[in-house]
């Protein structure tokens, strides 16, 4: 009986080895592929080569369409361009200094509690907005206020997130300044924990290339730094996008700094655009300081993702002029000098308005009148948000549930409390309560 077994057992594997070898194709042994799991379309080598990017020869080159002094360079490729797009588009880039220079110095003078300048990277992220169609989603890490200047948000609506005031529509006061969210402009809540935003856009990719309605219009743009990258939900998010497929972006602004941490103690790679391919994405290296180049890049790169259903890896390089943030000194790590150079060096508005001024649209009035004009409209913005009040109260205890659970509903009643017994006559709580609207008595 035994012997039987081992008989049967014994025949069972000659033949499955030989169904193995003969099932396999003739000229299998003479591909030029290995016919290797995981890999198959490998081609076979004798040699013995280790590939590398790093390697001075084979770095990835940074695509550039303007010199450093806003001249075409010869051979590039020049994106279409009419004159009025190519005004708004330095126009927006203007807007965002004079918008900094108010809200950083609001907080210097405790207006309000913290903020982000784009000082440097006007060019990386409003060329990129103006590459996109005004439905693509956008999922930012937090220095990407250019993309909803270029959408339309308005600049009481920027001055209200700021603010925390009564119109900020889509955060009402619970975020941190620059946490600005716009369902009807496609933009994506920014969260502060790093990255974050980086698996959730893969997601949103996926969504889209599921749902026939938008399925071949609409991509996703992702914007990182290249300290985000350094996360491991930047791995976790090419590695699903590539896998999972759908239009999508990813936009890395590497400035070189990460708060106090140079890019040369991020990677020691060939900076983001190596592990582009590493994940199968089509990448390409852009002059972040370029606005012409970045906005070419994005085109072709939202073309290449809303035609392939795909995610396509773009590195903007660039240079962070500010300070990380409110929080930040950045001359502890950094020479002052180093950062005025940088203020001159292939400075991104200098180069497309020198662009512009060749092609004869845009002139030095304009460029005073349009300064003028923008210098005080923000300022009236800001005078107008500063005197609104906060958001009503109850905003502290809605939106998360339907159905307030018997925590919360235990604090809104402390709070009720509390503000019934101390509201009226004892500071700070009665002045306090006069900031909200409805003076806080709609609890
Ligand atoms: C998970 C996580 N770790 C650390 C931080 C603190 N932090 C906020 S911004 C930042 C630097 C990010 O640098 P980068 O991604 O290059 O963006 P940049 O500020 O240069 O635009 C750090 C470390 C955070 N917000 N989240
Ligand atoms: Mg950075």
């Amino acid at each position: 009986m035994q012997r039987a077994t081992i008989r049967i057992a014994r025949t069972a594997s000659r033949t499955l080895r030989a169904s193995y070898q003969t099932s396999a194709p003739e000229n299998l042994t003479q591909s030029r592929h290995g016919n290797l799991p995981g890999s198959s379309q490998s081609p076979i080598t004798t040699q013995l080569h280790f590939f590398n990017s790093v390697l001075e020869e084979t770095r990835i080159p940074t695509f550039r369409v303007l010199d450093s002094g806003g001249k075409v360079i010869e051979g590039a490729h020049l994106p279409e361009l009419d004159r009025d797009f190519a005004r708004r588009i330095y126009e927006t880039m203007l807007m965002l200094p004079s918008l900094d220079n108010v809200l950083y110095n609001s907080q210097r003078q405790g207006k309000i509690s913290f903020y982000m300048t784009s000082y440097g990277e006007e060019a990386s992220v409003v060329g990129s907005a103006a590459a996109l169609e005004p439905e693509d989603e956008v999922l930012g890490q937090y220095r990407e206020m250019g993309v909803l200047v270029w959408r339309g948000f308005g600049l009481d609506n920027l001055m209200a997130q700021c603010f925390g005031n009564e119109l900020d529509e889509a955060t009402k006061g619970r975020q941190m300044p620059v946490h600005f969210g716009s369902t009807d402009l496609h933009f994506h809540t920014i969260s502060s924990p790093l990255a974050t935003q980086i698996p959730q856009a893969a997601g949103v990719a996926y969504a889209l290339k599921r749902d026939p309605n938008r399925r071949g219009k609409n991509c996703t743009i992702c914007y990182f730094g290249e300290g985000a990258a350094s996360e491991g939900d930047f791995h976790a998010g090419l590695s699903m996008a590539s896998v999972l497929g759908g239009p999508l972006i990813f936009f890395c602004r590497n400035n070189g700094f990460a708060i106090s941490t140079p890019s040369s103690e991020q990677y020691a790679g060939d900076g983001i655009a190596a592990r582009g391919p590493g994940y199968g994405l089509d990448t390409i290296r852009v002059d972040g300081n370029d606005t012409l180049a970045v906005y070419a890049a994005v085109k072709e790169a939202r073309r290449r993702a809303i035609e392939g259903n795909k995610a396509v890896l773009v590195e903007a390089m660039s240079y962070r002029v500010g300070h990380h943030s409110t929080s930040d000194d950045s001359f502890a790590y950094r020479a002052k000098q180093e950062v005025e150079d940088w203020k001159k060096i292939d400075n991104p508005h200098h180069r497309l308005r020198k662009f512009l001024e060749s092609k004869g649209w845009w002139t030095a009035e304009d460029e005073d009148v349009v300064r003028a004009q923008q210098k005080k409209a923000v300022f009236a913005a800001f005078q107008k948000a500063e005197k609104l009040k906060k958001p009503a109260l109850d905003n502290l205890f809605n939106d998360v549930y339907d159905k307030l659970p018997w925590n919360l509903i235990e604090q809104k009643n402390e709070l009720k409390r509390l503000l019934a017994k101390y509201g009226d006559d004892w500071e700070p709580w009665k002045s306090e309560r006069e900031k909200f609207k409805d003076s806080g008595r709609n609890l």
